[in-house]
């Protein structure tokens, strides 16, 4: 291939506020992880240097945004900016009917409430752990469908978020279309590494669920970086905008759930979005029940102004661009220190497969959750298990062992700087350095719920 020496990328925005970070020494974070319990998500973020946990909630605001924010109109019910948020989420993503919620998970419970009954089977590409909990709450058992690929962190396919058609068929044969109330669909898949769905692909699940007469339910999360990968690896797509292949994934798929603290640059939000007026009817209903009154569904009218801009400026070419470059360039320095990681890069951020970086580690003793702890102690940066520790119980009390066992180094977005990308590869390098040295964790307290967010370890002698 023909090396492009003008590929480099710079955010289209400068700064015009900054927060100051601290500055810890090992001593300190030994005591800040200990107290912790060998869990990232339990240190104080003050004990952070870079803060890699998630790019949820994590994004910089524009001004335009903080603008917004002080036209909030805090009327309990009929906010304008309810309506502004309404008409941008028409007009960006093309959904008729519009429930705000606090974020995703209420969009995701009020869902699953609605369209899963109990004995139904939910296929999608790959799970996500809100997601999939609120799905099983409601009586229903979460089928991944998700190309093979997906599992195989070397592998380079450009769209391992795939679903196999065939492993659907699989399903809509064994237990029939009835009891599949839709097929729950991500763009940008979290769990596999931020790796995007194929258009193509998108298409002809539509084309097979029409046939079977099954909705497909969007988790748009970070639908703008699917879109991204769609128009640099897809035919037929260069010359479109972000913006068009957003409307055009959207077009695909019958309603949606939007955590809007990712893609939609908002520290807090989220919300449902549905076609179908009587399913809309209903989650109007419940909403007030979960969230709050269904124009503001748990959020400030500023929090609802501030998403309606961030949704324009996420479809941004030259936001997305900046945003992805970023993430590769972390990936690339990465690789160049010769860290295993998930291929090829994904959209949010860089997945490293402890299974590889610590292969003395079994499973039993978390090799993700102890590779997060080292990074930590290193350098104070912060980063999330994706590994056998999230992907929890299954009904029967045992455990998922999820086939990737990853430490995902999350970007949020327009924060970092690309020396800071350049500090967190290094660390990663270094920590690479005395991986054999390194001992597993033995799990001493789980949550019954999600227990990533809270469990405690303690380190193996
Ligand atoms: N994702 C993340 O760090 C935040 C919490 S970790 C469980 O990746 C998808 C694809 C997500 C997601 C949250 C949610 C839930 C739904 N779908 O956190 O409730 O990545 O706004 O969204 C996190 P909320």
């Amino acid at each position: 291939m023909k090396h492009n020496i003008y590929k480099s990328w710079a955010e289209p925005y400068k700064m015009k506020m900054v927060e100051l970070l601290k500055m810890t020494n090992p001593v300190q974070r030994k005591k800040a992880m200990q107290e912790a319990g060998y869990n990232t998500f339990l240190l104080k973020s003050e004990d952070v240097y870079i803060d890699l946990l998630t790019d949820s909630g994590t994004s910089a605001m524009s001004d335009r945004q903080w603008a917004g924010m002080m036209m909030g109109d805090e009327a309990y019910a009929g906010s304008r900016n309810f309506y502004h948020l309404e008409e941008t989420v028409k007009d960006i993503y093309g959904y008729k009917y519009l429930i705000p919620t606090h974020q995703g998970r209420g969009a995701e419970n009020i869902l699953s409430k609605i369209l899963v009954k109990k004995g139904d089977i939910i296929p999608g590409n790959m799970y996500f752990t809100t997601t999939r909990l609120h799905q099983e709450l409601a009586g229903g058992k979460f089928e991944d469908i998700i190309i093979d690929e997906a599992h195989d962190p070397d592998n380079e396919h450009p769209f391992k978020g795939n679903v196999d058609l065939n492993k659907l068929e699989r399903l809509v044969k064994k237990y029939g279309a009835k009891k599949i109330p839709y097929i729950s669909i991500a763009t940008s898949v979290n769990m596999a590494g931020g790796q995007p769905i194929s258009m193509k692909n998108l298409k002809e699940l539509r084309s097979y669920t029409n046939k079977h007469g099954i909705r497909i339910i969007h988790d748009m999360t970070r639908v703008a970086e699917n879109a991204y990968f769609i128009r640099q690896r897809e035919k037929g797509y260069e010359r479109c905008s972000i913006k068009e292949i957003v409307k055009e994934i959207c077009k695909l798929t019958d309603g949606a759930t939007m955590s809007a603290k990712k893609d939609a640059l908002v520290n807090i939000g989220g919300f449902l979005a549905v076609n179908d007026r009587e399913v809309f009817e209903e989650a109007r209903n419940l909403v007030v029940v979960y969230e709050g009154l269904h124009t503001y569904g748990g959020l400030a009218g500023r929090d609802m102004e501030a998403m309606a801009i961030g949704i324009h400026e996420s479809v941004s070419n030259d936001h997305i661009r900046a945003r992805v470059g970023q993430v590769i360039y972390l990936g690339e320095k990465m690789m160049e220190f010769g860290i295993p990681i998930v291929k090829p890069i994904g959209g949010h951020g860089i997945f490293v497969d402890a299974k590889k970086f610590l292969p003395h580690i079994p499973q039993e003793e978390f090799p993700a959750q102890t590779l997060a702890a080292e990074i930590y102690l290193d350098s104070g940066v912060r980063t999330m298990e994706r590994g056998v520790v999230s992907a929890g119980r299954k009904a029967t009390g045992e455990n998922y062992y999820p086939k990737l066992e990853l430490v995902r180094f999350t970007i949020p977005r327009r924060v970092y700087t690309q020396a800071h990308m350049d500090v967190i590869a290094e660390s990663a390098a270094r920590v690479y350095e005395r991986h054999e040295q390194i001992k597993g964790l033995k799990m001493i307290y789980e949550p019954k719920y999600l227990r990533f967010f809270q469990a405690r370890f303690e380190r193996l002698k």
